[in-house]
């Protein structure tokens, strides 16, 4: 059967178990948390310093946290969300401030 249109792997109405996989690499949110004790200046700051945000943006995502306990800051893969929640966890500690910083699958 050289003519056959489903070539050597016979019937193409069979349908396979074969997950089509997506070649984009997973990507990561990363949340800021809320706590009582970091100052929101400083959550402004840390938000335009590692994210890249103007003050505006900044102050505004930083209220969201204040109010409804975390935010998405950003969208990220993963080695770079890793670097950014690393970034933010140290400069958090350095200042003795307890805000956290945390990264989920998308
Ligand atoms: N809740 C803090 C305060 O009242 C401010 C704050 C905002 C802390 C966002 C953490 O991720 C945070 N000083």
């Amino acid at each position: 059967m050289s003519n056959d249109p489903n070539g050597p792997e016979g019937d193409s109405s069979i349908l396979t178990k074969t997950k089509p996989r997506s070649q984009r690499p997973p990507l990561y949110k990363v949340m800021l948390l809320n706590d009582d004790f970091t100052p929101m200046e400083f959550v402004v700051h840390v938000l335009e310093r590692f994210f890249g945000l103007n003050h505006a943006q900044s102050f505004e995502i930083m209220l969201t946290v204040h109010k409804k306990g975390l935010a998405v800051v950003g969208v990220f893969s993963a080695e770079i969300a890793e670097t950014k929640v690393a970034q933010v966890m140290d400069f958090a500690r350095r200042h003795q401030h307890p805000l956290q910083c945390t990264m989920e699958k998308e």
